[in-house]
């Protein structure tokens, strides 16, 4: 019995010789999946199965006699599947070892409106559907959290869309008037409001800032195939609110502090206390600021001291047309090498008509920002056009791609997180797509592509 079949395959191999495969559908070139004959016993299985031409061979399901058979050459393989791609002999079928894609389009039902996300736009594209496939957020690899920090107007952290996706302190209870985990802040359940110092960051209904915050946080992590409006870039995510986008320079050193303080305790406490924010998304700024002048040190401090913690910071650029570059803008020309500076582009990979600010030394890249779906307020969606949400699709990109970092990248942010932040930002500004409309103007001269940037650091 056992000579039969590899007599039979011999015969398939002299016949077939050096067939070539015409599949345009991805397999294992030395790989076969074969369903022996009930009856048929796995020694003799294995004794049939010559080992000058096969390598491996390993059972699938054992009660169905399948088994997944890797030959030593392509051609062999080619052979006997062409001998046995029908019952012959021993052999029930054999069939090629195909790569299977997982199928992780969102189900959320506004996902058609969402070009930046979609896939339908040719030009646009950031390859989030690409991504997916990879991974769509949540942990990384060792298992800790990813954080964002969102610092902003404020977030609706009781939207139906986004609220799995606000991030908890766990060890604080919230609204007792105690700092129960003794951080320094009080009741900080999701994060900190330094407009009024208080833990609230949910604001009112029609506050504009408020909508603003709830806007960048969806775009950011809005609760993926949940059937329920948008998909953010993260479907799985910790979102962390600050509020801290207007006033003055204070308010924000007070808002990046809490991060930078979550950030320490975390690291000095293994991951036991505080929270593990990788990415700060700041859609506010001062135009025309001059962030090299003695008078704005402050900005490129918090960024480096954040910078050191391993955090990147995501900031929008003007939503004027001019090269800051020239003019001045904080934070978005300040010098940093931890700030990634993000312009606007349109469904036809434009930059943005009605204008936006670029800058060959400052300005790193675009990213989708022109009539973007997204939460607002009220468990409602809306349609918004700016740097303001542009910046969130790289910062959302950048929490995306710690959920698919490899191990040897998850390594080096543990041992280095400075050197590792500055790493990720350049896998983030190599893996652009080059469009004209950014030639010559930005750092990059392109739009964000999250896909490549996600398979390159999946590869680290
Ligand atoms: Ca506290
Ligand atoms: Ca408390
Ligand atoms: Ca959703």
């Amino acid at each position: 019995m056992a000579k039969h079949l590899y007599a039979l395959l011999l015969a398939g191999l002299a016949t077939l010789g050096l067939a070539t495969e015409g599949t345009p559908i991805r397999s294992h070139p030395k790989k076969v999946i074969i369903r022996f004959q009930s009856g048929l016993q796995e020694q003799d299985i294995r004794a049939l199965l010559s080992p000058q031409e096969v390598e491996h061979v390993e059972v699938l399901v054992p009660s169905m006699n399948l088994y997944s058979v890797t030959f030593k050459r392509p051609n062999t393989r080619t052979a006997f599947l062409k001998t046995f791609s029908r019952p012959a002999g021993l052999v029930q079928y054999a069939q090629p070892d195909h790569v299977v894609k997982l199928r992780q389009n969102p189900n959320d039902p506004e996902l058609s409106d969402q070009w930046s996300l979609n896939g339908k736009t040719e030009r646009g594209n950031i390859g989030a559907l690409r991504a997916w496939e990879l991974g769509t957020g949540g942990k990384d690899a060792a298992g800790n959290d990813v954080v964002v920090a969102v610092v902003d107007g404020g977030v609706d952290t009781v939207h139906k869309d986004l609220k799995a996706n606000i991030w908890i302190n766990r060890d604080e209870i919230a609204d007792n008037g105690v700092d129960d985990d003794k951080n320094g802040y009080v009741d900080d359940i999701h994060g900190w409001n330094a407009i009024e110092n208080s833990s609230k960051v949910k604001g009112e209904l029609h506050d504009q800032g408020y909508m603003h915050g709830t806007h960048v946080a969806g775009i950011i992590g809005a609760q993926g195939n949940n059937k329920l409006q948008v998909a953010g870039l993260n479907w799985n995510t910790k979102i962390m609110a600050l509020v801290g986008s207007s006033g003055e320079t204070s308010v924000v050193a007070k808002a990046y502090g809490y991060v930078i303080e979550q950030k320490k305790l975390w690291l000095k406490s293994r991951g036991k206390k505080g929270a593990n924010v990788v990415v700060t998304n700041s859609s506010f700024g001062v135009d025309e600021g001059d962030c090299s002048g003695a008078e704005y040190s402050v900005w490129n401090d918090l960024y480096n001291e954040m910078g050191k913690l391993g955090i990147l910071s995501v900031v929008a650029t003007s939503n004027a047309d001019v090269n800051v570059d020239e003019v001045g803008d904080v934070p978005s020309a300040c010098s940093s090498a931890y700030i990634i500076a993000v312009t606007n582009t349109d469904s036809e990979d434009k930059k943005y008509s009605d204008g936006c600010g670029y800058g060959k030394k400052h300005v790193d890249l675009g990213a989708p920002g022109t009539d973007i779906l997204s939460t607002v307020p009220g468990d409602k969606t809306k349609k918004l056009t700016g740097t303001s949400m542009a910046t969130p699709h790289v910062t959302g990109s950048i929490a995306l791609l710690f959920s698919v970092a490899s191990k040897k990248f998850l390594d080096l942010y543990s041992d280095n997180p400075a050197e590792a932040a500055k790493e990720l930002k350049s896998i983030l500004l190599e893996s652009v797509d080059k469009v004209d409309s950014l030639k010559g103007i930005t750092v990059s001269e392109g739009r964000l592509n999250v896909f490549k940037a996600a398979d390159t650091i999946s590869k680290y």
